[in-house]
């Protein structure tokens, strides 16, 4: 197949998941054209099956506002029409979905006619997407897409509920790639970090309100109380500063690294002891997956799509939204006795498994086919 792929290429785990899945499916064989505006982080070497458009929009004094959807319709048009892509499947429904929508129907009046997947990943539905700034249009973009996914039973509950939605949502969960994700030796770098055998904790998130940064902090400190301890902080974002300044506060300085914005993550899962997620929303928990992968267990809040990936007593903990002192405790459970650790390792590990790769991306794969297979009858029926 020849498949067109438009996502955010930031750090967000829309973006990790949309990369990931176009490089898994170019391995598979498949034409995979991304469709940005800049180069994904991942794109940066030559890739066999693997071709890169960049959007740019031309400025001009009038615009306060670059139109960006206008210049990504466009570069849509003329990839599929150049390309001759058989799919187009977009990640995060703002703007995409509508921008696809926009894209197909200039297509059709050429004659031809692409399908639109889209794919929820969460915000675009819970924050950003509920929003009455963007609702009408979120809702009807879905509508008009020919196939809708979403990374959890939950998310996909939470649009049924948010939305007035007359389509089908697939639930597709996010995956892991066991090649890069695996607990490797890092030893050196652990003394490093813990010279004294202390117990690392770690966090890694975009550092947003939702992430709930300051729960993490507040649970380290709880167990750094009773055990030796040290946390590490990786991402930035609007948060990072006043999280400085909450360690400053609570005299942690010493204890806490931030690390910033970092790319071999496996690595400092790989001298971790416990993964942190304390989320206000999180509709699958990408970065908890990594840490499973790496036989990390996790420390999370109950929402969203984490119980259907984290099990609760089994590969970490749930605890309500700002419960810190329940996390706390059950940090504390499971790293005061290296038995307990041990055995939630390897059922954290086990659990991951159930999101390899290979098991994933093959029904990306069967879900194109059967929207491809359905596509002419969507032609007649869908606008
Ligand atoms: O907030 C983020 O973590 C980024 C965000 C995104 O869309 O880029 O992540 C969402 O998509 C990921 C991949 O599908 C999910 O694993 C995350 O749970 C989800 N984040 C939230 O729902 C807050």
């Amino acid at each position: 197949m020849k498949i067109g792929i438009v996502c955010y290429p930031t750090y967000g785990g829309s973006g990790v998941v949309a990369t990931e899945l176009g490089l898994g499916l170019a391995d598979r064989g498949h034409e995979v054209h991304f469709i940005t505006y800049r180069r994904p982080a991942r794109l940066s070497t030559f890739q066999e099956n693997v071709y890169y458009h960049e959007v740019s929009g031309e400025d001009y004094p009038l615009f306060e506002y670059a139109p960006y959807d206008t210049a990504l319709t466009s570069k849509l048009v003329d990839v599929v029409k150049f390309e001759k892509l058989d799919i187009l499947h977009v990640h995060y429904a703002i703007p995409h979905a509508t921008v696809a929508y926009m894209a197909k129907k200039i297509l059709l009046t050429q004659g031809r006619y692409v399908p639109v997947v889209t794919t929820l990943h969460g915000t675009d539905i819970t924050l950003v997407g509920a929003n009455k700034a963007f609702a009408p249009v979120v809702e009807f973009s879905i509508n008009k897409s020919d196939g809708v996914t979403a990374v959890s039973e939950n998310l996909k509950q939470q649009t049924l509920d948010l939305f007035n939605i007359q389509k089908d949502i697939r639930v597709i969960y996010n995956f892991i790639d066991f090649s890069r994700f695996k607990k490797i030796d890092k030893d050196h770098f652990k003394k490093a970090i813990a010279p004294n055998g202390e117990r690392i904790l770690l966090h890694t998130s975009n550092f947003r309100k939702v992430k709930r940064v300051e729960d993490v902090i507040q649970v380290f400190k709880r167990v750094h109380e009773r055990l030796p301890s040290k946390l590490l902080l990786i991402g930035d974002g609007p948060e990072r500063t006043h999280m400085e300044e909450l360690c400053r506060q609570l005299d942690l300085c010493h204890e806490v690294r931030f690390l910033g914005k970092q790319d071999a993550i496996e690595e400092l899962l790989a001298i971790s002891d416990l993964f942190i997620m304390p989320s206000e929303s999180e509709s699958f928990g990408l970065a908890a997956l990594e840490a499973m992968a790496c036989e990390v267990p996790v420390i999370s809040s109950d929402v969203g799509g984490l119980p259907e990936l984290n099990v609760h007593g089994k590969t970490g903990y749930l605890s309500h939204v700002g419960d810190v002192d329940g996390m706390a405790r059950h940090a504390i459970d499971i790293l005061s006795d290296e038995a307990v650790l041990q055995e939630f390792r390897k059922n954290a590990l086990a659990r991951a498994h159930l999101f390899d790769i290979n098991i994933i991306l093959p029904q990306y794969e069967a879900y194109y086919e059967e929207i491809l297979s359905t596509a002419v009858y969507a032609h007649e029926e869908n606008d």
